[in-house]
C-alpha cells in the first residue's frame, strides 16, 4: 500500500494507482479531459494538474502514479489558475457556439468552462486562423473538426477498443488534428460507426447524425402510421440519459412515454431477435449437416452471427474472404422492417407506402444499416429512420414528459411479444446464449444442460469466451450430431473479434459457431447508449439485462407465441421462401 494525503486528507491506495485514482477514493473530484477510464493514460490535456507540496511542478494527476508520503493538493491557488489558462486555451481554439451545438448542455468543456468562470476578458479567438472542416456525408457520425480539443479519445477508442484505426494524429503543433486517411470522409474509410468515438468524444466534435425533427414531422403528419421498435438494450439504459441510476429497467416507462409521444404502434425489435434466432439457429444446423453429412466444401463453418453491423462492416474491409462464413440472416432491426411493411401491414389493412418504420437503437451503425442498399426486401426502404437512445431521450425532454412519473404499459401486439432469449441478445454472449437454449432443444427436444436455462461460460466481460456442449441421444432427425461436441466462441469490441478471426484465418481455431458484437460488452455499450458509459456502468446494465431475461415467463426463442404463429399464418417454415426474400440477405467483398 501507498499512503499519501490529498487536501491534507490520508488516504492509502495500491501501487501503481494514479493520484487521480486516489483522489477517487475520496471522493474528490479532479477534472480531467483526455482520460477515459476505457482507454490508455494520455495525459495530453493537462486540465487535471494537481500540485505536489514540495516541488514547484504541477503534474497531471491521471498519469502520475500516487507514491509514499505525497502531499497532494487538487485545488490551490496555482492549480486553478493553471487550470483555468488550460481551459481558456481550449475554449479559444474551440468554435464555441454553444448554444447552437447538439452537445449544449452535456459538453464537458462547456461544463468546465462555467465551473472555472471562462470569460471573453483575454480570450483569443483562434477558431477564425483555422481552416476546418466538418463531414457530414455519413448517415451514422457527424465530425466537426471546428469543436475538436485534440483529446485523442476517439483515437483512442477507434484503436485500442475496436483495433481499426479510422481516425489518427495528423500534422503537427498548432495544425495538429484528428484526421481520417488522406483526410477522406468517414464513410470512405474503414470507419464502421460503431460510434464508440462519439460516445466518450468530450465535446460536440464527433456526434451522431440525428433524425429527431424527421421523427417530430412524421408524427406530426396525419398521412402517416407511425411504427417503433425498440432494441433489447435500450431498455436498460434510457433511464440513465433522463436522470436515473444505471442499472434501471424502464421497459414499460419507455413503452409508455412512446405512445405519449404519439406513435400509433409500439412494437419490440426483441420479437425479431427471436425469430433471428430461429432463423440462424436452423441456418446453423443446416451449415454443420451440409458440412458433416454432405461433406459439401461450399458449406463454411464457423458460422458468425450477423446482426451487428458494425460487426459486418468490420469483415467487409478486414477479412473479406470470410463474408461466406456470416449468418445470411439479417440482424433483428431489419427482419423487423421488413415485416412491418408487408405482413404488419396487410394485417392492420395500412398501406406500407404510409408506414413510416423507425427504430431506438443502442448504436449509430444500426443507422448505416437501415441505409444500406439491401435493405429494401419490403419493396421500400424498410426502416426508415434510427434514433439513438440519447435522440429518445431528448424527445422525451422536449415533449415535457416526466419520465420517472410515468406508469408502466405494455407493447402493443402483433411483433410485441418476446422472450428472455431476446433480451440478452443486448449482452455480449446473449446471441450465443439465445441460440444454444434453442438449437439445443430442437436437437435433443430436452433443454441445455445449465442451471435454470443461465449459460454462465457465455456470459460476462472476459474479452473471449468460449463454450462446448456436447449434443448425446439427439432426436433421430438429429443422429448425425450424435457426440459431436458444438464449440462456440463469443468476442465483444473489434480488437478482440480481430483475435478470433485471426485465428479462424491460420486455422488455429475450431469453432462452430461464433458471436460477435462490435461493441464493448455487447450492445449495452453501443455508441448511441447515454454518456458516459464505462465498464463499471456497462456491468451494472449487464445485470440488469439478465434481471429482465429471469423475469421474462418465456425464455426461449422458439416459445415465443407471436414467432409460432407469424410461421403458421405466413412465414410458413424457417429458412422458407418468404423468409429468404425479407429475412435474409448476402454481402459481398
Ligand atoms: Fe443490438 Fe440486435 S442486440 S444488434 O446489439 O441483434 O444495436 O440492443 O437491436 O438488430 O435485437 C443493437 C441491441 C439490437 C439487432 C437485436
Amino acid at each position: 500500500k501507498i499512503n499519501l494525503t490529498i487536501d491534507h486528507i490520508q488516504v492509502s491506495v495500491d501501487k501503481g494507482a494514479t493520484i487521480l485514482e486516489a483522489a477517487k477514493k475520496l471522493n474528490i473530484k479532479i477534472p480531467t479531459l483526455c482520460y477515459h477510464e476505457d482507454l490508455c493514460v494520455a495525459g495530453n490535456c493537462r486540465v487535471c494538474v494537481v500540485e505536489q507540496m514540495g516541488s514547484d511542478r504541477l503534474v497531471p494527476s491521471c498519469a502520475t502514479p500516487a507514491s509514499e508520503g505525497m502531499e497532494i493538493l487538487t485545488n490551490s491557488l496555482k492549480v486553478r489558475n493553471a487550470r483555468k489558462s488550460v481551459i481558456e486555451l481550449l475554449v479559444s481554439e474551440h468554435r464555441a457556439e454553444c448554444t447552437r451545438c447538439y452537445k449544449n448542455g452535456v459538453c464537458e468543456l462547456q461544463h468546465l468552462s462555467s465551473e472555472y468562470l471562462i470569460g471573453e476578458d483575454g480570450l483569443i479567438d483562434l477558431v477564425a486562423l483555422k481552416n476546418y472542416t466538418i463531414d457530414y456525408f455519413s448517415p451514422s457520425i457527424i465530425k466537426d473538426d471546428s469543436k475538436c480539443i485534440r483529446c485523442q479519445r476517439c483515437v483512442r477508442s477507434c484503436d485500442q477498443l475496436q483495433n481499426i484505426g479510422a481516425l489518427s494524429v495528423a500534422y503537427k503543433g498548432e495544425k495538429m488534428k484528428i484526421a481520417s486517411f488522406f483526410e477522406k470522409p468517414m464513410y470512405e474509410v474503414v470507419c464502421t460507426n460503431c460510434g464508440q468515438c462519439v460516445n466518450r468524444c468530450p465535446t460536440g466534435a464527433l456526434i451522431e447524425r440525428n433524425y429527431i425533427d424527421e421523427v417530430w414531422s412524421a408524427i406530426n403528419n396525419p398521412q402517416k402510421h407511425l411504427v417503433v421498435q425498440t432494441a433489447p438494450a435500450v431498455r436498460i439504459a434510457l433511464g440513465e440519459a433522463l436522470g436515473m441510476e444505471s442499472g434501471n429497467i424502464v421497459t414499460g416507462r419507455m413503452v409508455a412515454a412512446l405512445r405519449r409521444l404519439g406513435f400509433d404502434s409500439v412494437l419490440d425489435t426483441d420479437f425479431t431477435a427471436d425469430l433471428t434466432i430461429i432463423e440462424e439457429g436452423n441456418e446453423l444446423l443446416q451449415r454443420l449437416k451440409g458440412a458433416l453429412v454432405d461433406k459439401d466444401p461450399e458449406v463454411k463453418l464457423p458460422m458468425t452471427t450477423s446482426c451487428s453491423p458494425g460487426w459486418i462492416k468490420y469483415i467487409e474491409h478486414m477479412y473479406p474472404q470470410l463474408l461466406p462464413n456470416v449468418s445470411t440472416a439479417k440482424s433483428p432491426q431489419q427482419m423487423f422492417g421488413a415485416l412491418v411493411k408487408t405482413y404488419y401491414a396487410n394485417k392492420i389493412k395500412v398501406d406500407p407506402e404510409d408506414i413510416v418504420s423507425v427504430s431506438i437503437m443502442p448504436c449509430t451503425a444500426k443507422k448505416y444499416e437501415a441505409n444500406r442498399p439491401e435493405m429494401h426486401s419490403s419493396g421500400y426502404k424498410d426502416v426508415d429512420l434510427v434514433l439513438t437512445t440519447r435522440e429518445l431521450a431528448r424527445m422525451i425532454e422536449q415533449a415535457g414528459i416526466d419520465f420517472k412519473a410515468l406508469e408502466n404499459e405494455e407493447f402493443d401486439s402483433f411483433m410485441g411479444v418476446s422472450s428472455g432469449a431476446a433480451v440478452i441478445f443486448g449482452a455480449t454472449g446473449g446471441v450465443m446464449e439465445a441460440a444454444l437454449r434453442t438449437a439445443y432443444e430442437i436437437v435433443t427436444g430436452r433443454e441445455v444442460p445449465f442451471d435454470g436455462l443461465n449459460i454462465t461460460p457465455v456470459r460476462g466481460m472476459d474479452e473471449v469466451k468460449e463454450a462446448a456442449i456436447k449434443i448425446e441421444n439427439p432426436l433421430p432427425e438429429w443422429s448425425f450430431l450424435d457426440g459431436v461436441e458444438l464449440k462456440t466462441c463469443v468476442a465483444h469490441g473489434l480488437a478482440n473479434a480481430k483475435k478470433v478471426m485471426d485465428s479462424v484465418v491460420n486455422g488455429k481455431a475450431q469453432y462452430h459457431f461464433i458471436e460477435i458484437m462490435a461493441c464493448p460488452g455487447g450492445c449495452l455499450g453501443g455508441g448511441g447508449q447515454p454518456i458516459p458509459t464505462n465498464m463499471e456502468i456497462r456491468k451494472r446494465r449487464t445485470e440488469a439485462i439478465y434481471r429482465e431475461d429471469e423475469g421474462m415467463p418465456i425464455r426461449k426463442s422458439h416459445e415465443n407465441p407471436e414467432v409460432v404463429k407469424l410461421y403458421e399464418e405466413f412465414l410458413k417454415k424457417p429458412l422458407g421462401h418468404k423468409s429468404h426474400e425479407l429475412l435474409h440477405t448476402t454481402y459481398t467483398p
